[in-house]
C-alpha cells in the first residue's frame, strides 16, 4: 500500500541516548538494544472509521520510539499493517451498503492525511492484509507442516499448545483470557476446537464475504497470522519492538507471537512488547463500537494545529490511561504560542543542557512530559528576556521538530 510522505527531519549535533522501554513481556523497562538498523512492527488501523485520538496518541507514541533510535544513529525499519478485511469491517460496510473496499480505501486515505498532519514519520513497509494474503497462506503452511493447525468444518485453527511460551506476552491466567478472547474477535464456544482459546488462521468463504481462492482454499485469513506474516515477511525475526494499543496485548500480540515462536523454531519474535495506554473520552475507552470518537479530522476542521493536537498528546505519558478533554486541546494551542515565540527569538539562555535533558528523559521509557517541562522552562526565560544566547532558540526548534515532532 502506499504509505504517507515523510516530515523532514533536520540533524541536531551529537548524538542521542540508548533508547530503554518498558516491556509487557517482562514488566520491566529495559534497554532496547538494537543494532545498527532497528525494527519496529505497529499494528495499524483497521480501516472503517477515520482516526480518533486514541490512535493518535498510540502512533505519536510510536513515532517517538522512531524518532529516539534515529537520533541515537540507528537506522529504522518499520512495517504497519492495514487490516483492510475483517468482520468489523464488513459489517460496517454492509450496514452503509457501501463496498467495503471502497470504505477501507477512503478510511485509510484519511488516516494517511492525519498521520501526515501529526507528522508521524511514515512507515517503510504499509502493507495491507488483502495484498499479504500469499504472504499469510506461506505461514499457515508452515504451521500446518509443524502440525501446529486443525481443521473444524474447514477452518483452519492454530494450536496454542504448539506454543510452549504462550502467555509470555500479556502474562494472563487462562480464567482472564477467556473472557478477552471471546470479547476481541475470537470464537471459545465453537464446537469441535481442541482448546477454547485456539485462533483461526484460515476461514472459508460464507456466505457474500469476501474470500480469495488460494491452496488453503475459497477463503479468508484470520487476524492474528495476518501480523504475524508481515511482520516476519518484511522485517524478520527478531523484531526490536512490536507494538500497539493495550487492547492488543491480549489475545492480539499473545497469538502473534504464539505463532511465530510456533515451535520454538525461532525465539523471540520481538524482543521488546510496547503498549500504549487508552485513551478515553466521556467516561470510557475511547472505542468505534461505543461511539465516544473525537475525530482528528474534526479536530483540524475546527481549526486546531496539528502541532497543538501532537503536543497535547505528548504531555500525557504513553503507558498511562487518560481522558481526552477540549482542555487539553486550548491548554497546547496555548503552549505552541509560547513556543513559537521563543523559538523566533533572537537570543535566549543556553540550550545545550535542554538538548540533554530532553533526549535524557525521552531515552528513559519516552517520558515526553517531562521533556516538554524541560522546553518550557527556556521558553519562559526566553520569552521573558533572559540569556543571550543567539544559537539557543534556533537548536531548540530543531530539537523540538525532530525529536518530538512538533514545528
Ligand atoms: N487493525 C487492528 C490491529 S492489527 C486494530 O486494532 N485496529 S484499530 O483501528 O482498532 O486500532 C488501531 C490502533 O489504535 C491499535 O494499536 C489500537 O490498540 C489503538 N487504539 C484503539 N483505540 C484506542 C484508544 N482508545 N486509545 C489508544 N489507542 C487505541
Ligand atoms: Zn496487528
Amino acid at each position: 500500500m502506499q504509505s504517507w510522505p515523510a516530515p523532514g527531519l533536520a540533524p541536531l549535533p551529537g548524538t542521542g541516548d540508548p533508547l530503554c522501554l518498558y516491556d509487557s513481556a517482562t514488566a520491566t523497562i529495559k534497554p532496547t538494544a538494537p543494532g545498527d538498523t532497528a525494527t519496529m512492527y505497529v499494528c495499524g488501523i483497521t480501516p472503517y472509521d477515520a482516526t480518533h485520538v486514541g490512535h493518535a496518541a498510540t502512533y505519536v507514541a510510536f513515532d517517538l520510539i522512531n524518532r529516539v533510535w534515529r537520533d541515537g544513529g540507528h537506522n529504522v525499519k518499520f512495517a504497519q499493517n492495514v487490516t483492510d478485511v475483517d468482520d468489523p469491517l464488513l459489517e460496517r460496510a454492509w450496514a452503509r451498503g457501501e463496498d467495503w473496499r471502497a470504505l477501507a480505501e477512503r478510511e485509510t486515505e484519511l488516516f494517511r492525511g492525519d498521520m501526515t498532519a501529526l507528522q508521524v514519520l511514515p512507515p517503510d513497509y504499509y502493507i495491507g492484509a488483502v495484498e499479504a494474503i500469499p504472504a499469510i497462506v506461506e505461514s499457515i503452511q508452515e504451521l500446518q507442516a509443524q502440525g501446529a493447525t486443525y481443521e473444524v468444518d474447514g477452518d483452519i485453527y492454530y494450536r496454542i499448545s504448539a506454543s510452549p511460551r504462550f502467555g509470555e506476552v500479556s502474562r494472563l491466567a487462562r480464567a482472564q483470557m477467556l473472557p478477552l478472547f471471546a470479547e476481541r474477535g475470537g470464537d471459545p464456544n465453537r464446537q469441535g476446537k481442541s482448546d477454547p482459546l485456539d485462533p483461526v488462521l484460515w476461514q472459508q468463504q460464507s456466505g457474500d464475504d469476501p474470500a480469495w481462492e488460494t491452496e488453503l482454499g475459497h477463503g479468508r485469513p484470520g487476524w492474528h497470522v495476518e501480523c504475524a506474516a508481515i511482520a516476519t515477511e518484511y522485517l524478520g525475526m527478531p523484531i526490536d519492538v512490536q507494538g500497539g494499543g493495550s487492547d492488543l496485548m491480549f489475545p492480539h500480540h499473545e497469538m502473534s507471537a504464539a505463532m511465530s515462536q510456533s515451535g520454538l523454531a525461532q525465539w523471540p519474535f520481538a524482543r521488546t512488547y510496547v503498549h500504549a495506554g487508552m485513551v478515553g473520552y466521556a467516561g470510557s475507552k475511547m472505542s468505534k463500537s461505543l461511539g465516544n470518537l473525537v475525530f482528528i479530522k474534526d479536530l483540524r476542521a475546527a481549526g486546531a494545529d496539528p502541532a497543538a493536537i501532537r503536543l497535547a498528546l505528548l504531555d500525557q505519558h504513553y503507558r498511562l490511561d487518560w481522558e481526552w478533554r477540549p482542555e487539553l486541546l486550548a491548554r497546547a494551542e496555548e503552549r505552541l504560542g509560547r513556543w513559537r515565540a521563543a523559538f523566533a527569538a533572537d537570543q535566549g539562555p543556553e540550550a545545550a543542557n535542554v538538548l540533554v535533558r530532553v533526549r535524557q528523559v525521552l531515552a528513559d521509557d519516552l517520558g515526553a512530559p517531562k521533556a516538554l517541562a524541560a522546553i518550557d522552562r527556556w521558553v519562559q526565560d526566553t520569552n521573558n528576556s533572559l540569556g543571550s544566547d543567539p544559537e539557543a532558540p534556533a537548536l531548540l526548534r530543531t530539537a523540538a521538530a525532530t525529536l518530538l515532532g512538533v514545528s
